[in-house]
């Protein structure tokens, strides 16, 4: 395990780098990835972030986007070779090399330092530096913290502070969710500073629906939205058939779930869906319902104690029942924690 002494002392010289958010990167992931990036160019290091997968098209306007390398597109070769030379990885926003599919391997063979900065729940024990806080609103707020750690704070500029912004926005619900700490405003505030134009980021992360987007918003609400007050849980579940009739794209479904969340009274909101035949969960719950250890215990998922996410290898209609199921079994804690919350 390095300190942060000899973290500084690794990175006062130019180094080959490679930064990994997690697959189908958030704001979080990408931002902290790109944040990240554009402060180690400054450093005089090469820099080049690999995402596992693709993401949705609302990030693209972040600084350094276009010089992303997706996995899993035309670019394997050249990914594996930069993670088996590189001298530092840095993983963002995840802690457990499984979340990466293939890349994982790869980082895990590689002789590079493995660098860490994540504000997940139970890390693994992977990296050579590890600067992990589940207190943190957002790996962006870890990435402040970092780089004015390292005594450049003045390095952060106004693509970068946008950046980071971005993941601390989105990553607390704008600023609604319980993981908004006093610090979250005093980082928000130095990155108003150092120039984060912030009602711009906001509108380039979420006025960008498409039309059809916003129809599919509508008919998930009026026709896959169910409301089971007597475990104070409401729930959408889309199929892949809803998602191409409204032609959806990765990232439309983000979000869905607060929709559920929202209701009043509610406790537990999940989102069921299925694409590409893979049937994914996304949890958030209100309170003292942790989500991540029902994601655990039911479906090989975790996150956060209100947020966390999951899968299951039964059918998209086995799922969905089983979910109902499953619930049956915590009405008693639902309605206790429904009662606490009001
Ligand atoms: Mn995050």
């Amino acid at each position: 395990m390095l300190n942060f002494k000899e973290v500084k002392a690794e990175l006062s010289t130019p180094k080959k780098i490679v930064i990994i958010p997690h697959k189908t990167p958030d704001a979080d992931a990408l931002g902290s990835s790109l944040g990240l990036r554009g402060y180690l160019i400054k450093k005089g290091h090469h820099v080049q972030v690999i995402s596992p997968t693709d993401y949705p098209k609302f990030l693209n306007w972040m600084e350094g986007n276009e010089t992303v390398r997706i996995y899993n597109s035309d670019h394997n070769n050249e990914c594996s070779r930069q993670i088996e030379n590189a001298d530092i990885v840095f993983c963002l926003d995840f802690n457990n090399l499984a979340r990466i599919d293939e890349l994982g391997l790869l980082v895990e063979k590689s002789a590079a330092k493995k660098f860490l900065i994540d504000h997940h729940l139970d890390p693994k024990c992977f990296a050579d530096f590890s600067l992990i806080s589940t207190d943190a609103s957002a790996t962006a707020e870890l990435i402040y913290e970092f780089i004015v750690k390292m005594g450049d704070r003045e390095l952060i500029d106004k693509p970068i502070s946008e950046c980071l912004y971005a993941g601390i926005m989105t990553d607390t619900g704008q600023f609604k969710h319980n993981n908004t700490h006093q610090n979250v405003h005093y980082v928000t505030a130095n990155l108003m500073e150092l120039g984060a134009d912030t009602p711009r980021v906001a509108s380039l992360i979420y006025d960008t629906n498409s039309y059809d987007r916003l129809k599919f918003i509508g008919y998930a609400l009026s026709q896959r939205l169910k409301y089971l007050p007597e475990y104070h849980t409401a729930y959408i579940a889309i199929n892949a058939n809803d998602l191409e009739k409204f032609n959806s794209k990765t990232g439309d479904t983000e979000g869905l779930v607060n929709y559920a969340l929202s209701l009043d009274g509610v406790v537990l909101g999940v989102l069921i869906s299925e694409r590409g035949g893979e049937i994914k969960l996304s949890m958030r719950s209100k309170g003292d319902f942790s989500v991540n250890e029902f994601a655990r215990k039911h479906f090989n998922g975790g996150g956060h104690k209100n947020a966390a996410g999951g899968s299951s290898d039964a059918t998209f209609e086995e799922t969905v029942s089983r979910f109902e199921e499953i619930i049956k079994t915590y009405k008693e804690e639902l309605n206790q924690i429904a009662d606490a919350n009001n």
